[in-house]
């Protein structure tokens, strides 16, 4: 069988106050009109679209084959701030090969990793400088940010895992992270349906 050419070790350098990564691979930003059906508080979108576009996080890829050999890697940051008291938060996605797991580090800030099974169930872990998040295969995962920072985290994967945002573009999830007093907490979300 023929080989695959080599290919050559990588470094990537994550800046802590720029918060930029060098090379930066592939970039990508969403902003609020990438993702404003996702938010419960539709109102609050219009008002806010009708003024500004913000930027809600952006991730940068480290630039690697998608094949089962390799392990994607990318510096993702979830921007502090929120919509209507839902926090700003990544759009989530099961991996395209539902059998691929993930792994996170938390790098810096506070948030929370909503997590959901194909078969429906929820988990949710706390996000902080330091925690290591295991997503096992077939979980659905999304980061909010909780804080009053960037959240800012390490992910690695599955070099051909894919990304599939379908159902969580259509349904949502579960559970959804809103503020009350200042704080987060857990609601059930009220647009999902089974
Ligand atoms: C992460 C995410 C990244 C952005 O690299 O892709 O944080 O989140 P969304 O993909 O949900 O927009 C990952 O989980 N990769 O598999
Ligand atoms: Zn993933």
């Amino acid at each position: 069988m023929e080989q695959e050419k080599l290919f050559r070790p990588i470094n990537s350098l994550f800046d802590f106050t720029s918060l930029e990564l060098n090379p930066p691979g592939e970039l990508i930003v969403r902003n609020l009109s990438d993702m404003d059906f996702m938010y419960q508080d539709q109102d609050k979108v219009t008002e806010i679209l009708q003024k500004n576009d913000p930027m809600i996080y952006r991730f940068y890829n480290v630039e690697i084959p998608e094949t089962a050999g390799h392990l994607q890697h990318c510096i993702s940051m979830v921007f502090p701030g929120k919509i209507g008291q839902e926090y700003y938060m990544t759009k989530g996605h099961f991996h395209e090969i539902e059998d691929t797991a993930e792994a996170y580090l938390t790098l810096r800030g506070q948030g929370r990793m909503v997590m959901q099974s194909t078969e429906g169930e929820t988990d949710i872990k706390e996000m902080k400088k330091g925690t290591i998040t295991y997503v096992p295969p077939r979980w659905a995962h999304r980061c909010v940010n909780t804080g009053n920072q960037p959240l800012v985290f390490f992910a690695v994967y599955r070099g051909d895992a894919g990304h599939n945002y379908g159902i969580i573009e259509e349904k949502g999830m579960k559970k959804i992270i809103l503020e009350e007093e200042g704080k987060p907490v857990i609601k059930d979300n009220p647009r999902y349906e089974n």
